[in-house]
């Protein structure tokens, strides 16, 4: 059953939250646009919206229960899970089981599984994803705020005279946010933004300023601020009065030393000027941040200079933490977090734990803390926790120390996963496999950046046998005996059991109070539209804390005095490098999602490793080649992508690679499970690693109608809109090109063409059904240089004989690889256009070739690329 006409819904993939409208499209699937109406996007939507219609199809979806690998019944499966639940907390008390869950969960989800774990089974072990995404940000908040409140608003990007992001590649991961900025910026060219990041970034693209300080820093930076905004007579000695701490905080600044940033001082004190002379500032910060052994601290010195200056809460200026998954700030807000309770209320108030334990009706209630991430997984290799249930999450990938945390996780006594997908390096650790619905099937609320609630709304029935995450955890809670305080028929009744907490947390001082909406019905519920919290009769949405009111008992905000520390990974003669990691434009996490779209796959198809040409050099890293680099915690093998975007002694690589399309590039497998002692955030972005040249005897090309999986030395596989691509590489020589290509495309009978220069080490198998091309492999000793994007193009056409010389014929251009995703405008295109016809602007680009003229995401590389590509103008 597809619904019919246009549904108004919200994007799942980052925290913008942007609104969409979707339309079936009569063929089984949908067309995409932004809703113009939705206030965080107004109807922009950026490359992964966009093609949010090629990822709802069934392809490679979990469509029913598995239990140890075999296909099982619903009822047989949550018999079991809750069978097992109850015996292990009968035998071993209710700390001896955890849940691990998702900010990609909807709120109503969120809500159950934590109601279940804290108000019923009585243990705090649910933690969450965004322990590794918003835990400092969290924790930098309640420090200060004496809660987690963001204070301010997405217009407070457009309304600031100047913006800084650190540690925050908008430009690529919140893209409509982004775009919102620059049209802010081009509006008004007096606005400044700074960009404080390592690396430079696309984000640097509209950076007046670009500091690339080094990894870790960011104390220090913000330390050496407010002392310079003490000694300058910046401070606003009329908001202190609302501000306790100040003087030690002070003492801390002043003592730290600003050489620690590595910053030149005619740019530290450009930034100083520039942050001190603009009242209107907005400090954004993301991982760079968050992702680190000391993140709260570094949480602590920005909101620091905000509160020293009493920007804060007014219209254009504040600190300002952007949210990364979806539901990041819902799952804050309903207590995700091991050390939370629902509605912003504390696990350790007496008081607090009492009102929720009385609204829930519970048996039991934890009085401390659960296990945090990182501790969760400790535990569970220790045997500590004998029963794990995983939702909407892929901990084997993206936890630090991952091959040690898959290890964990197959060596425990039972494992449940809820995902939407069949095949991840999770699910295959499991012993039930449970199917959840996805995004187009799924009916609630997710929370944004700016604190807006939104509805997501259903496109369609279920796939095959999924239901949704809520629904799954009410049955298994009524099957663990509590079934009346699980009875719910719908999320609206979820949403509105909530509501109706929130209006108890309110009367405890909690700010998330959103009882408005505990009346509103099922109709209500149906129209929500997107509204900011609270909502509640005494107070409606609005920025916080520019009355000089906070949430600490004393009701002053706190300054924090800042210690800065540098990264806990330790550099040495061994592992000299720092290894930082992030984001790529097109992809989401774990591919689960993107990985299925062959526009967003064919942006950056393969894991990768930035480092600066003077390191390629030293270490004989040919551009293009392969590295090996290894920690004390695991290794990866990344193509080389030589570049002065990082600085020497530095490399970035993407955590987006896995078990399913590259084993070697699962990043994670390098990064140590240092955390933040406050926060329990680990260090995701500065690993300490050795770098070396990967010694492949070969090299290898692959395209393909069918999906094949190479088991080589080294593979990474991207889906293409005849298929799938490979890259591959290999240590040792196979006796026979032709029958290992037979072996890779399980093709063992189809008609072959090639060319073979045993002598060279070079070869190139083309398998036909008459003269369309079912399948080629490339080889050669260096890394295969040919029309990628070509030879792809192939697959499927009368092109046998093309296909083997690997370069277009004439008449047909080759494209080159993706830079617009939307309209699929290849980078030789752009170039040509650049260079050939002297198109000189992004406009212009977009007036000849449509790229980066629908979503926009491309732009900052298209005028990267003009930029390089443009001919000087004497030659004009
Ligand atoms: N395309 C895309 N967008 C996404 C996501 C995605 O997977 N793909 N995921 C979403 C999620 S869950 C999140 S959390 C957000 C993350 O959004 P961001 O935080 O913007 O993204 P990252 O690439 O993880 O890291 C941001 C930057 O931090 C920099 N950095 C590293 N170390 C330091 C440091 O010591 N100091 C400073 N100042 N900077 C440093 C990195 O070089 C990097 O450019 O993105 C969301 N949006
Ligand atoms: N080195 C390094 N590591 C990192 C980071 C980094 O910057 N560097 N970033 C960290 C951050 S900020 C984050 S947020 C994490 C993200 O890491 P993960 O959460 O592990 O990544 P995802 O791929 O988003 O995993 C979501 C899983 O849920 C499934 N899924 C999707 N929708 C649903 C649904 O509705 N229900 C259910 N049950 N399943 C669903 C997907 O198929 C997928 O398997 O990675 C962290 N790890
Ligand atoms: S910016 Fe892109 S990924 Fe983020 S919510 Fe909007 S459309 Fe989705
Ligand atoms: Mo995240």
């Amino acid at each position: 059953m597809t619904m019919t006409g246009t549904i108004r819904t919200t994007c799942p993939y980052c925290g913008v939250g942007c609104g969409v409208l979707a339309t079936a499209d009569g063929r089984g699937g949908f067309d995409i646009a932004g809703d113009p109406d939705h206030p965080a996007n107004f109807g922009r939507l950026c490359s992964k919206g966009s093609a949010l219609g090629e990822t709802t199809g069934l392809e490679g979806r979990l469509l029913t229960p598995r239990i140890n690998g075999v296909q099982a019944g619903w009822d047989q499966a949550l018999d079991l899970v809750a069978g097992r639940f109850r015996q292990t907390i009968a035998e071993h008390g209710p700390d001896s089981v955890a849940f691990y869950v998702s900010g990609q969960l909807l709120t109503e989800d969120y809500y159950v599984a934590n109601k279940l774990m804290k108000g019923f089974i009585g243990s705090a072990n649910i933690d969450t994803n965004s322990r590794l995404c918003m835990a400092s940000s969290v924790a930098g908040h309640k420090r200060a705020f004496g809660s987690d409140t963001v204070p301010g608003l997405y217009e407070d990007f457009e309304q600031a005279d100047l913006v800084v992001l650190v540690g925050s590649n908008l430009a690529w991961c919140h893209p409509v946010l982004y775009q919102r900025l620059v049209a802010a910026k081009t509006l008004r060219p007096a606005m400044k933004v700074v960009v404080v990041d390592p690396r430079r970034t696309a984000t640097c693209d509209i950076a007046d300023l670009h500091l690339a300080l080094a990894p870790g820093a960011d104390a220090a930076l913000f330390n050496a601020l407010l002392a310079q905004i003490v000694a300058r007579g910046a401070v606003d000695r009329r908001f202190l009065a609302h501000v306790s701490g100040f003087a030690e905080a002070l003492v801390a600044a002043q003592a730290s030393d600003p050489g620690a940033t590595g910053l030149a001082p005619a740019d530290l004190r450009a930034f100083c000027d520039l942050w001190i002379g603009t009242e209107k500032v907005v400090t954004v910060y993301s991982q760079g941040i968050n992702q680190s052994a000391s993140g709260t601290d570094k949480v602590n010195a920005i909101i620091n200079c905000h509160l020293a200056t009493g920007r804060i809460g007014r219209p254009g200026m504040g600190p300002f933490s952007v949210t990364g998954q979806p539901n990041a700030m819902g799952g804050r807000e309903v207590g995700g977090l091991a050390n939370m309770l629902a509605c912003h209320l504390e696990l350790d108030n007496p008081a607090h734990r009492d009102a929720v334990q009385g609204f829930w009706g519970s048996p039991a209630m934890p009085t401390a803390p659960g296990l945090k991430a990182v501790d969760m997984f400790r535990a569970v290799e220790e045997g500590r926790i004998k029963a794990l249930w995983i939702i909407c999450t892929n901990p084997a990938v993206s936890m630090p120390d991952a091959d040690r945390v898959a290890a964990a996780i197959r060596g425990c006594d039972f494992v449940v996963v809820s995902d939407m997908i069949a095949e991840t390096d999770t699910t295959r650790l499991a012993h039930v496999l449970l199917p959840a619905t996805g995004w187009a099937e799924k009916d609630g609320t997710v929370t944004n950046s700016e604190r807006r609630i939104s509805r997501q709304r259903a496109l369609r029935a279920p796939a095959g046998q999924a239901r949704h995450d809520w629904r799954i955890l009410a049955d298994v809670a009524a099957r663990m005996g509590w079934g009346a305080a699980f009875a719910w028929a719908s999320p609206a009744e979820v949403f509105a059991e909530y509501a109706a907490l929130s209006g108890v947390a309110g009367t405890l001082g909690s700010d998330f109070d959103i009882s408005n909406r505990a009346e509103q019905g099922a109709d209500g519920y149906a129209a929500m539209q997107p509204f900011l919290w609270p909502d509640a009769p005494a107070r409606q949405g609005g920025r916080f804390f520019g009355d000089g009111r906070f949430h600490t008992p004393d009701g002053k905000a706190r300054m924090l005095p800042v210690t800065p520390q540098a990264p806990k990974a330790a550099l040495s003669p061994d592992y000299p490098f720092r290894l930082n990691t992030g984001r790529v434009r097109d992809h989401w996490h774990t591919l689960t999602r993107t990985g299925l779209s062959p526009r967003l796959s064919a942006h950056l198809a393969e894991p990768f490793l930035e480092i600066h040409p003077d390191d390629a050099m030293r270490l004989g890293l040919a551009p293009a080649g392969l590295a090996e680099v290894t920690s004390p915690q695991g290794r990866a093998v990344l193509r080389v992508l030589v570049t002065d975007r990082v600085k020497p002694g530095e490399v970035f690589a993407p955590m987006h690679w896995t078990g399913e399309t590259a084993p070697t590039g699962r990043v994670d497998a390098l990064v140590a499970s240092v955390v933040d002692p406050v926060s329990g955030q680990p260090e995701s972005k500065a690993a300490a690693v050795r770098v070396a040249p990967f010694a492949a005897r070969w090299h290898g090309f692959a395209v393909s109608a069918s999906a094949f999986r190479p088991e080589v030395d080294f593979w990474a596989v991207a889906r293409t809109q005849q298929g799938m691509r490979a890259e591959l590489a290999g240590l040792t020589m196979p006796e026979d090109w032709e029958t290992m290509a037979r072996m890779l495309f399980t093709l063992p009978d189809a008609t072959a063409l090639h060319v073979i220069d045993r002598a060279r080490g070079i070869a190139r198998i083309a398998f036909c059904d008459g003269a369309r091309v079912l399948a080629a492999l490339f080889v050669s000793p260096e890394p295969v240089a040919l029309s990628r994007a070509h030879v792809a193009g192939l697959v499927g056409q009368d092109s046998a004989r093309e296909v083997l010389s690997g370069r277009p014929g004439a008449g047909r251009p080759d494209n080159g690889a993706t830079v617009c995703a939307c309209f699929d405008v290849g980078v030789n295109q752009i170039i040509h256009a650049i260079a050939g016809q002297h198109v000189t602007s992004v406009d212009a680009l977009g007036k000849a070739l449509r790229a980066g003229t629908n979503c926009g995401s491309c732009r900052p590389e298209l005028r990267a690329l003009i930029a390089r590509h443009a001919p000087p103008l004497a030659a004009e």
